[in-house]
C-alpha cells in the first residue's frame, strides 16, 4: 500500500530561506524516496508573484516526490489538512529596531496563523522558525488551542549545527562524533551545554581541555554567528537556516539513538530543570520515533551551567512578559 501524501506548508516561502528549504522538501530528502510531498505555500500578496516563480522552479526540478504544489495568501487556506506548519515568514529585525519592538511587530502574525491552524488542520506538527523564535511559537500555540502544546516547536537546530562546526574544527574530527544540545532562547543568551556534551563517546571537556576557549571564543562565535553572517555576507543565514528546519523536522521524525540527543525549543513540562511550565525553551530532546518526544531529564548541571540556564530563562520569561496580551489563557 503506498504511504499516506504529507502535506507541508512554508509560511514566508517566497523569502531566502523558502527558497533553499522547498527543494529539498520536494527532494524526498525529508520524508522519504517513497512518500510524496504536497507543498503549501503561504506568502504575503505583494510577495504571491515570487512565490510562483519558486513553484515553477520546484516543478522543473522534476522531483517523483512532489505530489503538487498550491500557493495562498490565506493561512486557513494553506494550512488545510496539513501535517506539518513551518512558520519561516515574519518581518526581519530593521535598523535601529530593538528586540521588544521586534516581538511586537511580529507578535500578530503568530496570533493569526495559530487561529487559522486551529481551524484548518488537526493532526499537525509546527516547527517554528521566524524571529524571535521561541516567542512567536509561544504565541502560536497559545492561539491554537486545539492542537495540543507539544505539537508545537521553535528552531535551535541551527546553533546546535553551528557549535558543532566549531567544536569539530577545534578537536579535528567529524561533526557526526558530537553529540550537543543548545538550552533555552534561539538568541545570544542561548547556551551550547560544552560540559554534558561528548565527542565520539567522550566528554567535550575531556578531548577539548582548552576551557578558556570553550567558554571564550566557542561560546561566543556560536551566540555571534548569525550577526557574524550578515556583516559578511550582507543578508542573514539562510542555506544553513534552511537546511537546520529539515534536520530538526528529521530529528523529530526519526528514533534518537541511544545515549544521543538533539536541539529543540518545546513546551517546558515545568518539571525540567527549573523551567517555568510552558515556555518554550530549548532543552536536550530525544524522539521516540512515533510522533512523539522526550525532554532529557537528569543531566547534571554545575553552577556554570546553571547560571547560563538562568539567564537564558530570565530573557524568556521577559519576552513572555512583553507578549502577555497576545497569549490566549
Ligand atoms: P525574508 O525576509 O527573506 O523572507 C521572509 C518572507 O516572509 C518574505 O517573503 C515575506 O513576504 C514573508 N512574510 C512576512 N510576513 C508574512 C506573513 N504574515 N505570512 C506569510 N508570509 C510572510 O527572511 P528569511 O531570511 O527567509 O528569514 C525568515 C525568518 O527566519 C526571519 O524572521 C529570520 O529572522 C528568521 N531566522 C531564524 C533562524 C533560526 O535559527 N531560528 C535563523 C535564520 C533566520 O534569521
Amino acid at each position: 500500500m503506498s504511504k499516506p501524501i504529507v502535506k507541508v506548508a512554508i509560511t514566508g516561502a517566497a523569502g531566502q530561506i523558502g527558497y533553499s528549504l522547498l527543494f529539498r522538501l520536494a527532494s524526498g530528502e525529508v520524508f522519504g524516496r517513497d512518500t510524496q510531498v504536497q507543498l503549501s505555500l503561504l506568502e504575503l500578496p505583494p510577495a504571491m508573484k515570487a512565490a510562483e516563480g519558486t513553484a515553477m522552479e520546484i516543478e522543473d526540478c522534476g522531483f517523483p516526490t512532489l505530489a503538487g504544489i498550491n500557493i495562498s495568501d490565506s493561512a486557513e487556506t494553506a494550512f488545510s489538512g496539513i501535517n506539518w506548519a513551518l512558520f519561516v515568514g515574519s518581518k526581519p529585525r530593521g535598523p535601529g529596531m530593538e528586540r521588544n519592538d521586534l516581538i511586537r511587530d511580529n507578535g500578530p502574525i503568530f496570533i493569526s496563523q495559530g487561529k487559522a491552524l486551529s481551524r484548518a488542520a488537526k493532526d499537525v506538527r509546527i516547527v517554528t522558525v521566524g524571529n524571535p523564535c521561541n516567542t512567536n511559537a509561544l504565541i502560536a500555540q497559545h492561539n491554537c488551542r486545539d492542537i495540543p502544546a507539544t505539537r508545537f516547536s521553535a528552531m535551535t537546530m541551527l546553533d546546535e549545527n553551528r557549535a558543532k562546526a566549531q567544536l569539530a574544527k577545534k578537536a579535528g574530527c567529524n561533526v557526526g562524533d558530537i553529540n550537543i544540545a543548545i538550552w533555552g532562547n534561539h538568541s545570544s543568551t542561548m547556551f551550547p551545554d560544552f560540559e554534558n556534551g561528548t565527542i565520539a563517546g567522550k566528554r567535550i571537556t575531556d578531548v577539548i581541555t582548552d576551557r578558556a576557549w570553550l567558554e571564550g571564543d566557542f561560546m561566543k562565535t556560536v551566540q555571534q554567528r548569525g550577526a557574524a553572517i550578515i556583516e559578511a555576507r550582507g543578508k542573514s543565514s539562510a542555506a544553513s537556516a534552511a537546511s537546520a528546519c529539515i534536520d530538526h523536522v528529521w530529528r523529530l521524525l526519526e528514533t534518537t539513538p541511544k545515549g544521543k540527543y538533539f536541539s529543540c525549543a518545546v513546551p517546558s513540562d515545568g518539571n525540567s530543570y527549573g523551567v517555568p511550565a510552558g515556555l518554550i525553551f530549548s532543552f536536550p530532546t530525544r524522539s521516540l520515533g512515533d510522533g512523539k518526544y522526550e525532554i532529557v531529564k537528569d543531566l547534571p548541571l554545575s553552577d556554570y551551567s546553571q547560571k547560563k540556564i538562568e539567564a537564558t530563562t530570565k530573557e524568556l520569561l521577559a519576552e513572555r512578559e512583553v507578549v502577555k496580551e497576545l497569549l490566549v489563557k
